[in-house]
């Protein structure tokens, strides 16, 4: 493959040859997720959008050669017209090339965006969707890409290990980056899935110099799989159990080394907590640890209680989950995990200041909050409502 016409410098000079460029994944356009209200999924939307911007400002402000987005650019077949139309208008903002890979879940096929006539605009000049494994010319740089696109939702092959097996080991001087999607088998859930990218094909691949770098996409924490085969992560975290997102490579690639680093991009987080709770002491230490936490309104976080707890505690419980809901983006308390114990203290009703007929009810409601069902849930905030309003008697 002829790879430039003007200035061909010569083989000594190839050998020298060192390229700085920025590595991207699953940014998940028009995702949309169910725990976050309506202001808190129009800011997460905006912000995968600014995730875009971001990108293009570190590949420019660190010299980034050219840029690989290692598919699930979107999150869905057809997004939105709104969706890709504002994600064009961020990638215009882009100096560098940028090589944006079809994924598992914005598949190339006939139904997807990427089909002729689909854009509702035309693609900025400086982005190149990777139709086929065809090794692509980065301009002006002696560097190939050669991209595994999905064809579909569910492949029932090694697309990436199909697609470096037929090359020939790049020409002297030139750097080849492949760009891959899905699970590799030495991290894989499901050993039988038919789609798991080969490592043992992509060490084969390095050795025999077909390529130097390969660049995946898939799993949405920053992730080593050898010295020369890296996830990117999302720029944006999507989800719980993300142990290192938010992020996009720095790769500084040479015949002889590579040097991988992980540099900050988007703040959104999800955070899981399983607390035991037995008294207002740990309800209140629980708004404390909610209080500290860094961007909140792009945090989401979910909750596990568990333990027996007073009324008074009850109640502090619901004004502390009331004032995150307020803050966060989203505060959910996990039902099928939380098995907390709503049980009235007699010194929930010492402060109930009553007498005669009323407070022969508030005995009755106290007996009754004391089992369990739905009428002891009754009988509970029925309490809860007492002390409330004879508190604001006082
Ligand atoms: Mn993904």
């Amino acid at each position: 493959m002829e790879v430039y016409s003007a200035a061909r410098p010569c083989a000594s000079e190839f050998a020298r040859v060192s390229i700085r460029f920025l590595h991207t994944s699953d940014w998940q356009l028009g995702m949309t997720r169910a725990f976050l209200s309506a202001d808190a999924q129009a800011r997460y939307a905006d912000d995968q959008i600014e995730a875009i911007r971001r990108l293009a400002l570190t590949a420019s402000e660190r010299g980034c050669a050219f840029v690989v987005v290692a598919g699930d650019v979107f999150d869905s077949l057809l997004p939105a017209r709104r969706v890709i139309t504002r994600a064009l208008d961020a990638l215009a903002t882009f100096t560098v090339p940028v090589f944006l890979l079809p994924g598992n879940h914005d598949a190339d096929n006939p139904a997807g965006l990427w089909a002729p006539g689909r854009m509702p605009v035309p693609l900025p000049p400086a982005a190149h969707v990777l139709h086929d494994a065809t090794p692509v010319q980065v301009p002006d740089l002696p560097v190939e890409v050669v991209g595994a696109p999905w064809p579909s939702r569910k492949p029932d092959m090694d697309l990436l290990g199909a697609a470096l097996a037929p090359l020939d080991p790049a020409p002297s001087g030139t750097l080849r980056v492949a760009i891959g999607h899905g699970a590799v088998d030495s991290l894989a859930a499901d050993p039988l899935d038919a789609s798991l990218i080969s490592v043992a094909g992509l060490r084969a691949a390095i050795t025999s110099r077909r390529v130097s770098y390969v660049a995946l996409g898939d799993r949405h924490s920053v992730t080593e799989v050898t010295e020369r085969v890296w996830y990117s992560g999302a720029p944006v975290a999507t989800d719980f159990d993300e142990a290192d997102s938010n992020k996009a490579l720095v790769v500084d690639l040479d015949p002889g080394g590579v040097a991988v680093e992980p540099v900050a991009i988007g703040r959104w987080h999800f955070v899981r907590r399983h607390l035991d709770l037995d008294g207002e002491e740990s309800v209140r230490a629980l708004a404390d640890s909610l209080s500290s936490l860094p961007d909140k309104e792009r945090t989401v976080v979910r909750l596990a209680l568990v333990g027996t707890v007073d009324l008074a505690t009850a109640e502090l419980l619901d004004e502390t989950l009331a004032a995150g809901r307020d803050l966060l983006a989203s505060l959910e308390v996990s039902e099928g995990r939380s098995e907390l114990v709503v049980i009235p203290a007699d010194s929930d009703l010492a402060s109930i200041d009553l007498s005669g007929f009323a407070s022969e009810a508030v005995a009755e409601l106290s007996r009754a909050a004391a089992n369990s069902g739905e009428e002891a849930d009754a009988a509970r905030d029925a309490l809860m409502l007492v002390r409330r309003l004879a508190a604001r008697g006082r």
